[in-house]
């Protein structure tokens, strides 16, 4: 193939693409169109190539029935075809970089759906955490709404007993009222009977000189304080009447009980009993020698050899020792409980041999102590059987000594050195003073530390002070060695 057809041959095709790409830009294709005319709004192409035997420099596009000379192709026609190309090639140019920049966009895009991905996932995520906080704000605002009504109700509550404690208060005041009328009214009362006592007596019922406590000796652990006798006590004063009068018993030692009892006798004392073969502690008979009549005794002998005889028991409050002259003279009580042997017996006794006086003291906390005198004896019924007393020993402290030379006083015959009654305040006949360290016949109290206007509980100065109440004490007798 010569260079003529091969520049036909190119021609050709790019006349062929470029047709229904340029066809209203180019020129040249707008010739060539124009001899298409013919074919009407097809719009197509359609070409006659003319292949001449001569030597031909450029294709040949004739139009089918026209080979006019102005219709054939030019070098210039080739030149604007090159030009044509060139400005194709940088469209491609412009088109590949186009191209590019769209794969970088689409790039982008992909990055961006890729944010929008994790921005979706972010925004689930925060989503719940969310729905979380509402809940559990949900949840805590159920507790509150629980605390709140707790609150409600403790504040209810409050209030309900604020209201009751003002009624408690307008009643407390309303009784302190009646408690201060009252008080008002006994004082008025007591006035009234200081009158009366002022006018019928030359001396004022003052009570006597409370005795000095002595504290250190008041017993550790005290049970507890009292006010009140023992329940036997207030059994007792049922059956016999009140304890703060005179109970008008027989003198006689009451319904003896057939317990360690001994039929023999009657003996001298109770050493007298011991020394006859009777070691066992009990009920004795006893008749003193210048004695009118037996009396009934318990010997103790058990403690610092036997041979005891006993004066006086208190032990449960079962006897009230509040009484009269005749009883203490002639005595009360029961044998194996408590009781008072009697003022004409202990004379008696004393009388016909030298004894040693044995008092024996027990505290609430079981402590045992004792007091012991040298010599005792009574002076007879005509000196008020006055008391004499020999040297103190022991551990209980010398309380009776200064009780020593005194008459014995009860309630309806004062014979104290008091101006006042002693038998009155201390509640039982003894040889007060004025009046005195001590009281073994007083008020039985439960418990020991008592409270009372006077010191009228079985007290021991030395050993407990005037307002503790021993639970149990013995005065005994026996001849010296
Ligand atoms: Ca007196």
């Amino acid at each position: 193939m010569g260079p003529g057809a091969w520049k036909l041959s190119l021609l050709l095709f790019l006349t062929f693409w470029t047709c229904s790409q340029a066809l209203a830009k180019n020129p040249i294709l707008s010739r060539i169109r124009r001899a298409t005319e013919n074919d009407g709004d097809n719009k197509r192409c359609s070409y006659t190539f003319l292949v001449p035997e001569q030597k031909i420099t450029g294709p040949i596009c004739a139009a089918r029935g026209y080979t006019t000379d102005k219709d054939r192709v030019t070098r210039l026609d080739v030149a604007a075809v090159r030009d044509l190309l060139s400005k194709q090639r940088r469209e491609t140019e412009t088109l590949k970089l186009v191209v590019d920049v769209d794969g970088n966009l689409v790039n982008e895009m992909k990055l961006l759906r890729k944010e929008s991905r994790n921005m979706n996932s972010r925004v689930t995520q925060l989503y719940m955490q969310l729905l979380h906080e509402i809940i559990r704000k949900r949840d805590n605002s159920l507790e509150l709404a629980q605390l709140e009504t707790r609150i409600l109700n403790a504040t209810t509550e409050s209030l309900r007993l604020a209201s009751r404690y003002r009624d408690l208060e307008a009643k407390y005041a309303a009784l302190s009222a009646v408690v201060n009328n009252q008080s008002a009214l006994i004082g008025e009362l007591e006035e009234r009977c200081a009158q009366v006592y002022s006018r019928r007596h030359d001396h004022p019922p003052l009570g006597p000189p409370l005795v000095q406590v002595v504290p250190e000796n008041i017993p550790v652990n005290v049970p507890r304080f009292t006010n009140e006798i023992q329940r036997d006590n207030a059994r007792f004063s049922r059956e016999r009447g009140s304890r703060s009068g005179p109970a008008p018993t027989s003198g006689s030692i009451e319904k003896p009980i057939q317990r360690n009892f001994s039929t023999e006798g009657p003996f001298r004392d109770c050493l007298d009993a011991q020394e006859a073969g009777h070691s066992t502690s009990g009920m004795y008979l006893i008749k003193p020698d210048e004695a009118d009549r037996p009396v009934q005794v318990w010997c103790e002998q058990d403690i610092d050899n036997g041979g005891w005889t006993v004066l006086q028991t208190r032990k449960d409050g079962s006897v009230n020792f509040f009484r009269n002259w005749e009883n203490y003279k002639s005595g009360f009580g029961n044998i194996d409980g408590e009781y008072w042997l009697g003022l004409e017996s202990i004379y008696s006794l004393g009388r016909q041999s030298d004894y040693k006086l044995l008092i024996e003291l027990e505290d609430w906390m079981g402590k045992k102590v004792y007091a012991q005198y040298g010599s005792f004896h009574l002076e007879p019924a005509s000196q008020d059987y006055r008391l004499r007393l020999g040297t103190y020993q022991g551990n209980a402290g010398d309380s009776l000594s200064s009780h020593n030379g005194k008459q014995f006083t009860t309630l309806d015959r004062d014979k104290d050195a008091f101006s006042g009654n002693c038998a009155h305040f201390h509640k039982g006949g003894w040889w007060y003073n004025a009046c005195g360290q001590t009281n073994l016949n007083g008020v039985w109290y439960n418990g020991g530390v008592y409270r009372s206007k006077f010191q009228d509980g079985i007290f021991w100065a030395d050993y407990g002070g005037g307002f503790y109440s021993m639970k149990s004490v013995r005065m005994m007798i026996r001849p010296i060695d």
